[in-house]
């Protein structure tokens, strides 16, 4: 038996944004009441894709900004950033030799972020999931809260960690990795298009509320974002194959804590533009707190680059015990 433990990680890769925060963030929050809690600025992640050093380093600081500002209690979870602890790419390395290339190439993020130029993506990019598999497994860490487009990588994990238990015959070393995805929002669309995903890396940011926008550019944005001509229903069958209302009315749910269900019972046979405004007033009352204290804790760096010296210490502990066990299973030793 394993010791409940939850991992999860965030890219630095600019502002973050409503589908981090319902998809992971708000969760990460919730869960620190719950269990120990590992988060990871996940940095060596962001390289996979070209960044500009500068940018890289404020945007690891606002991520931890954005942690603290959500409600994440640096004294009671590990925060920590991925290029603090080496264990985490020592480990990624064993994994590399243990994912099959066949399963790397089912992957779907691996697609969709390479884009129709595949040849031309880093190899970072493709073997992605398995410096996150090792960012779970390095703390043996048996839940992950993510977003739904996590799922698949988790199922990798999970596929990685037989293999390896399975391999070296060493019993249930790594544990089988439980995802925890929100359930009235899994994946939040764009505001542009409820067929895609609300991501930093979208050209438009009318197609996403980011946690630092003021009260009157997210009104603007709930006000300009796509719906379509009919009322709101009443029952769920009515949202069938209507992906922009879907997606307003979950965010609703997801932000105020009810079921959509409910929601439609209040809003049902109503127009958009008075669920907008209600829609907008919910949004404006969660985030934009959160961005003032993010802007507010970015004025004050030496406190985050403490916050990451601590975490990264004690992440390092449990990392460098959890890789001498695993070289030691394979085989491998540290002389030095
Ligand atoms: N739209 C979303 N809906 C629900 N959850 C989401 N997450 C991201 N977008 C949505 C969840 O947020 C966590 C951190 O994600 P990430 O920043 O590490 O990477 P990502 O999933 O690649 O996010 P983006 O915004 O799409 O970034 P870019 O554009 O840089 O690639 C994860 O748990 C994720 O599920």
């Amino acid at each position: 038996m394993h010791k409940k433990r939850v991992f999860s990680g965030v890219q630095p890769t600019g502002n973050l944004h409503l589908g981090n925060y319902l998809g992971a963030i708000k969760n990460f929050v919730d869960l620190q009441n719950k269990f120990e809690c590992i988060y990871c600025i996940v940095d060596l992640h962001a390289i996979t894709n070209k960044q500009n050093p500068k940018e890289l380093k404020s945007n690891i600081l606002e991520t931890v900004a954005s942690f603290i500002a959500s409600g994440l209690n640096p004294e009671k979870n590990i925060i920590f950033n991925q290029a603090s602890v080496s264990a985490h790419s020592e480990l990624a390395w064993v994994f590399n030799c243990v994912a099959r290339i066949g399963w790397m190439n089912r992957m779907t993020q691996f697609k969709e972020k390479a884009g129709a130029n595949k040849e031309n993506a880093s190899v970072g990019l493709m073997v992605y999931p398995n410096l996150m598999a090792a960012d779970i497994l390095i703390y043996k860490a048996t839940h992950v809260p993510v977003g739904e487009d996590q799922k698949q990588h988790l199922e990798l994990t999970r596929d990685i960690a037989k293999k390896f238990n399975n391999d070296f015959k060493c019993g249930e070393y790594f544990p089988i990795v439980e995802p925890l995805i929100p359930k009235e929002i899994s994946r939040v669309m764009s505001l542009r298009d409820g067929k895609k995903k609300m991501s930093k890396s979208e050209d438009s940011d009318q197609s996403r509320i980011n946690l630092k926008d003021d009260k009157d550019l997210i009104d603007q944005k709930i006000k300009k974002a796509k719906t379509d001509n009919d009322s709101i229903p009443s029952e769920i069958n009515g949202l069938k194959n209507r992906n922009e209302a879907t997606n307003l009315i979950s965010i609703y749910a997801s932000i105020n804590n009810v079921k959509i269900d409910k929601v439609l019972k209040e809003f049902g046979g109503k127009n958009f533009s008075t669920f907008k405004s209600k829609l907008s007033e919910s949004i404006i009352e969660k985030i934009c707190p959160i961005g003032k204290q993010i802007k507010k804790l970015m004025d004050d760096e030496k406190y985050l680059h403490k916050v990451l010296e601590k975490g990264s210490k004690k992440a390092d502990i449990l990392a460098k015990h959890n890789l001498k066990e695993i070289y030691d299973i394979i085989g491998l030793a540290k002389f030095s």
